[in-house]
């Protein structure tokens, strides 16, 4: 239930199949992960808000929507990109093709939801290796110029599995949100150059569990 008082921003998850969009809903609703996700089993729109304190005394709720899987069949509808205040553009780092399919999110986010607040994150930071598929911080830097680096609100290195990143990037994107709201001037951040390792080992596995949103929007 949206919260009294409290700035909402919807925030719809674009990207390939298997870059882990779900997974990072899931992280988002309880920070858990399940490796063995099964992609199959979440077809439908899912949607779920939290609260993120931008101030010392203002907190902001972010709504996310993940597709569930439903591009795979059918083209994503209207309603997901409909009152979107931002998209949050994923790619997995360790597969270069899906971070050159991100453009084509580029016309129907602007098309459909008419903001033009996108943010970049590059899941699975825990598997990057050094294999041809694996996408370089060259990679990063020729998208960006591509697409428009102005383009993008922040740029971010996330992986479900460890955790890192994660909790930061949505941190970040509710402050980004609060200050453009307010037609104030912020700082970018591009955590997509940090390193790879995570600071203290990996974290939780925690396996996972279905939640249904719980927002009436
Ligand atoms: N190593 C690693 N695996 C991940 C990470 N995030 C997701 N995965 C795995 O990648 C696979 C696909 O993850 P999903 O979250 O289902 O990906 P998705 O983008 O929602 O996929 P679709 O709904 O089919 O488009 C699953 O087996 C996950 O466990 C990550 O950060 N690191
Ligand atoms: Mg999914």
């Amino acid at each position: 239930m949206a919260s009294k008082g409290v700035p909402c921003f919807k925030i719809i998850i674009l990207g390939q199949f298997g870059v882990g969009k779900s997974s990072l809903f899931r992280n988002f609703i309880d920070g858990s992960f399940c490796p063995d996700a099964d992609p199959k089993s979440s077809i439908g729109l899912d949607f779920f808000s939290r609260l993120f304190k931008v101030e010392d005394d203002v907190a902001v709720e972010l709504t996310l929507w993940d597709t569930g899987g439903m591009e795979r069949v059918s083209s994503l509808t209207a309603s997901y990109y409909k009152g979107a205040h931002a998209g949050l553009l994923c790619f997995s780092l360790s597969d270069k093709g899906s971070l050159s399919v991100l453009s084509q999110f580029q016309n129907e986010i602007k098309m459909y939801s008419k903001t033009n607040t996108l943010f970049l994150c590059g899941t699975k930071c825990d598997e990057q290796v050094h294999g041809s598929s694996c996408v370089t911080d060259e990679d990063i830097e020729m998208f960006v110029q591509n697409f428009g680096d102005e383009a993008l609100s922040g740029q971010y290195k996330t992986s479900n599995k460890t955790g890192q990143g994660v909790k930061e990037m949505f941190e970040d994107m509710a402050r980004v949100l609060y200050l453009k709201s307010k037609g104030q001037q912020f700082e970018k951040q591009n955590t997509i150059r940090v390193s790879s390792a995570p600071p203290g080992g990996t974290r939780r596995t925690r396996c996972c569990m279905s939640r249904q949103s719980e927002l009436d929007l």
